[in-house]
């Protein structure tokens, strides 16, 4: 299992990412997506969902029409990881 990340690694993580912020009331980070429309949100919705099932880390994300809600964290963990950081990055380059 991922170790929960110290403040200087989820410090150097966040820099890397674009983006992403640190929830203020649990350990969790999370981004917003804006798409054109619904069409496009949920395609994006379906290839993330491929990446996180192949990774075995699952996001927790809301959508309303061309916007995207997504938290990540790492429940097995109890907060945040190197898993969620991976998939913030996946999910950006897609
Ligand atoms: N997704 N975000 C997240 N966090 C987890 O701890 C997690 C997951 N998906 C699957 C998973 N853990 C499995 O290892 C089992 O706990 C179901």
């Amino acid at each position: 299992m991922s170790e929960k990340l110290d403040d200087t690694a989820r410090t150097a993580a966040l820099n890397e990412l674009s983006g992403w912020t640190l929830l203020d009331n649990r350990d969790a980070i999370s981004k917003t997506f804006t798409f054109g429309n619904f069409n496009e949100a949920f395609g994006w919705m379906t290839r993330a969902a491929l990446i996180a099932e192949k990774m075995d880390h699952h996001p927790e994300w809301l959508n309303v029409w061309n916007r995207v809600e997504v938290t990540l964290s790492t429940h097995d963990a109890g907060g945040l990881t190197k898993r969620d950081i991976v998939l913030a990055g996946e999910m950006d380059a897609l």
